[in-house]
């Protein structure tokens, strides 16, 4: 297996309930290694852009406003098959069909407010990195 990184984002409904901490234990329990992070506010260019993939959904206009409610935090995470991985523990998109033990089961609002987005391949992975951090920024 490899060690791979997967980007990852604790939304706004986390960092407005004061999770930060609470979500990053869950990361670090899981053995990824939280290689960058920082908290931003992200602009509405910034939300359309990263989720250009659902701009024809029914639930963009809502997804966007929501991302640029409230600051996030955008990471790196490192590990071994480190995109997969974070998936397992983020849990199921609807949290109400998420395995327990999982962040989205343990604190997602709603299908919405979901808690974290992961990469969900190498190729995401690499373009969500490099749309929010330098490689000076990523330290391992
Ligand atoms: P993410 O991209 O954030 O990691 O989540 P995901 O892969 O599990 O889910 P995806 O299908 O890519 O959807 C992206 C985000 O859009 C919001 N969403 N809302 N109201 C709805 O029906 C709905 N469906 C999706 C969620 O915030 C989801 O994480
Ligand atoms: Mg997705």
């Amino acid at each position: 297996m490899a060690i791979e990184q997967t980007f990852s984002i604790l939304k706004p409904d986390v960092t407005r309930r004061n999770l930060t901490g609470a979500v990053n234990a869950k990361i670090e329990a899981a053995g990824l290694r939280i290689v960058a992070q920082k908290r931003i506010h992200m602009t509405r260019p910034q939300a359309e852009s990263f989720y250009g993939v659902h701009k024809e959904r029914p639930f963009f206009g809502e997804l966007v406003e929501m991302m640029i409610s409230e600051p996030v935090v955008v990471q790196v995470l490192r590990g071994e098959s480190a995109i997969a991985k974070y998936r397992e523990v983020m849990g199921a998109t609807n949290p109400e069909k998420a395995d327990a033990g999982t962040i989205r089961k343990e604190f997602a609002l709603s299908m919405g407010e979901n808690s974290v987005h992961g990469s969900d391949a190498p190729e995401t992975a690499a373009t969500e990195i490099a749309q929010f951090f330098t490689e000076s920024e990523i330290v391992g």
